[in-house]
């Protein structure tokens, strides 16, 4: 608060006389001011000085200011990232990338950055009705968010992943583009999910014939030629229950085509070229069946050759806490022409391709937030001085931005080796083994990175003491567009039930392979001296896990939900501290790495374990939840 520093009544030891009361007046008057009226009373006090004719020195005043953070290229700025690629690219590849990496990130600083907080700034409107009165259903999107899609195209955000001119590297080298953009993004990563997906989904279809233009669009570095998709999953009764929730009906037409009928509650980037959405085929009668699994998955033009839209409505745009650089909207489809694209009640099988890349998108974005606030918090503490000294000086702020570090540093890891993992796939070169894990690690990492992402975007905020509050800072944003990332592509609790579909659906394979890939990463690093602790860690809580996965065998299925949640969190800490520890068993590994890798395996790695043997997971515990959460609540009939 500058009054405090600017009314001093004495200047250069000297005590001036009625400065003081004159400055206690006006600071009664306002003590807790807005920053019009704190700024007035400012003034009035330095007026107040320069009636008395003392030299103030100016200087004194403006050190009170903040210094911005400023942050340089984000992949030169990127020490992991860097010391991943080194690591795992071949070298040849790793000296494209490397280059291509370099200009894309100044890129992003001297132009990108800007036109991202632009679209924060100028976030969408919608137009029903033209000046006239005729309907016309238009969001308005800011020329800023239009470039945004022309650049995607430009950098092959999309396009990257499906050339493969890298082979196998080639979607690595996509998410790490992805990765850098995130947070420069203004919103547009989430089109560029939903994109992705969409190009998954039709190219394991075999790009049929039907779907080759649209494919072509999708994955096309023509800014003119670029598509964006929707993923128009959730209705008025779905959320996360997608199987029973979905209302809308497809109608067959006589030329093969479909026409849909539904109301889609939120569908993000509504400004779409194009979508895949799910409904339920009526029979010739015209009936459907409610509340089963019968869903079909439907790709769609949003506008017609014309611009005009495939008879559907644009009910609303949803006012959401964050994102709101993108538009979400409510969609009445009134006989939308329609495309049936898997088989017949196939429809969620085959639109989990799209959420598997949809949820990877969700990972990076979570670890791309992390590393944004974490940048602007070190370059601020290097710049702010308290009690004396720069934060930086201050070990307690230290440790605090170092906590945050570590997480960051293993969720990293963890998004990378499934982006390897995909890669291998994508290529037909990865072992049955690779796939399983793959399928096991993309819900773990969506649920863990998206919690810990909200957490440390929030400490991260802190770090700047009160000015991280304010809007203009641009801090309020990362965190409100990080809180979602737990919530949309399912949330923790959907993801952690997923974790749970995979160890069914393999008939427990995933994990097998889970405990060889660690066994033999934590085999190859105990050699390492310096890791010993860590690794002596990391095999304890591997076999807690295996004894609580035994337990839970002969027990029934409610202990395997009841789990579901620390089981999910007790995979992503073991393989993502593995992770680390591989990373610093390298012979060119720095302090730090090991110093990460040790930290990391010194919280609680196995929380499953000590959650079964606090019985946690006994059916009765089920009642005491119950009974925990309604205490009071007219539900159990007491008064409040
Ligand atoms: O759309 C949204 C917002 C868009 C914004 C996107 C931006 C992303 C930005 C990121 C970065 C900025 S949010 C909407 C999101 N909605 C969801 O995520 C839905 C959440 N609910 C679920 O995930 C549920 O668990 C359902 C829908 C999958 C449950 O449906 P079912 O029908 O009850 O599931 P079943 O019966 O268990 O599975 C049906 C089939 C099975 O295969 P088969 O029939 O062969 O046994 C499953 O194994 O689907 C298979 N399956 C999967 N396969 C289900 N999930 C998966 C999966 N994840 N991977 C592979």
């Amino acid at each position: 608060w500058r009054s405090s520093a600017t009314c001093k009544p004495w200047q250069s030891g000297r005590f001036l006389p009625g400065v003081w009361e004159r400055c206690q007046a006006l600071s009664r008057k306002g003590v807790d001011r807005t920053a019009g009226q704190g700024q007035q009373v400012v003034m009035q006090q330095e007026q107040v000085l320069e009636d008395l004719e003392i030299p103030l020195a100016r200087r004194e005043a403006e050190t009170l200011f903040q210094e911005q953070p400023e942050t340089g290229n984000p992949y030169l700025e990127d020490a992991l990232l860097q010391s991943y690629l080194k690591t795992h690219l071949p070298p040849k590849v790793l000296e494209e990338v490397n280059q291509d990496l370099e200009r894309f990130g100044n890129r992003l600083l001297t132009k990108i950055k800007h036109l991202g907080w632009e679209c924060e700034l100028n976030p969408p409107v919608f137009r029903q009705y033209d000046a006239w009165g005729r309907r016309v259903d238009h969001i308005v999107t800011c020329s800023a968010w239009r470039r945004m899609k022309e650049i995607a195209a430009e950098e092959g955000l999309i396009a990257e992943a499906y050339e493969r001119r890298y082979s196998n590297w080639s979607r690595l080298h996509q998410a790490v583009k992805l990765y850098l953009f995130s947070s420069s993004s203004g919103g547009f990563s989430c089109p560029l999910a939903m994109t992705d997906g969409a190009a998954k989904v039709i190219e394991s279809l075999g790009i049929p014939g039907s779907l080759k233009n649209a494919f072509d669009h999708l994955t096309s570095r023509d800014p003119k030629k670029f598509w964006t998709s929707g993923q128009w999953m959730t209705e008025r009764r779905g959320g996360s229950d997608v199987a029973n929730g979905t209302e809308t009906v497809a109608r067959k037409q006589p030329d093969g085509t479909y026409r849909l009928y539904g109301f889609k509650w939120f569908t993000s980037a509504a400004d779409s070229d194009v979508a895949l959405t799910l409904a339920r085929v009526a029979d010739a009668e015209g009936q459907v069946k409610q509340g089963f699994s019968n869903l079909s998955l439907f790709f769609l033009k949003v506008r017609d050759e014309e611009g005009k839209l495939n008879s559907i409505q644009v009910q609303r745009l949803k006012d959401k806490l964050g994102t709101r650089q993108m538009a979400t909207a409510e969609l009445w489809l009134d006989g939308a022409k329609a495309q049936l694209i898997s088989a017949e009640g196939r429809g969620v099988a085959s639109i989990s391709n799209m959420l598997n890349i949809t949820r990877i998108h969700n990972v990076i974005s979570a670890v791309a937030s992390m590393r944004r606030m974490i940048s602007l918090s070190r370059e601020y503490a290097r710049r702010r001085v308290a009690f004396g000294k720069l934060l930086k000086d201050h070990p307690l702020h230290m440790q605090t931005i170092a906590r945050m570090e570590v997480q960051t540093r293993g969720a990293f890891l963890l998004v990378m080796d499934i982006v390897r993992l995909l890669g291998l796939v994508e290529t037909n070169m990865a072992s049955e083994q690779d796939q399983l894990l793959l399928r096991l690690l993309t819900p773990v990492a969506k649920l863990y990175t998206g919690k810990q992402a909200s957490a440390v975007v929030v400490e991260a905020m802190e770090s700047f003491g009160g000015q991280g509050y304010m809007e203009d800072t641009g801090l309020p944003v990362i965190v409100r567009d990080t809180l979602v990332l737990s919530i949309w592509e399912g949330t923790t609790n959907i993801l952690s039930l997923d974790v749970l579909r995979s160890l069914t659906k393999s008939q427990g394979q995933v994990m097998a392979v889970f405990f060889s890939t660690v066994q033999k990463k934590l085999e190859l690093a105990s050699s390492t001296a310096k890791l010993e602790p860590a690794v002596k860690q990391m095999r304890d809580a591997v076999s807690g896990l295996a004894q609580f996965m035994q337990a839970a065998g002969s027990r029934g299925a409610v202990t395997m939900e009841l789990a579901a949640r620390d089981f999910s969190y007790t995979l992503a800490r073991i393989y993502a501290g593995t992770l680390l520890i591989e990373h610093a068993a390298r012979p060119d590994a720095s302090a730090t790495d090991i110093s990460a890798a040790q930290r990391w395996c010194s919280q609680e790695l196995c929380p499953v374990a000590r959650a079964l043997e606090n019985s946690s997971y006994e059916a009765e515990e089920v009642l005491m939840d119950s009974a925990l959460v309604y205490e009071g609540s007219p539900a159990c009939g007491s008064r409040l």
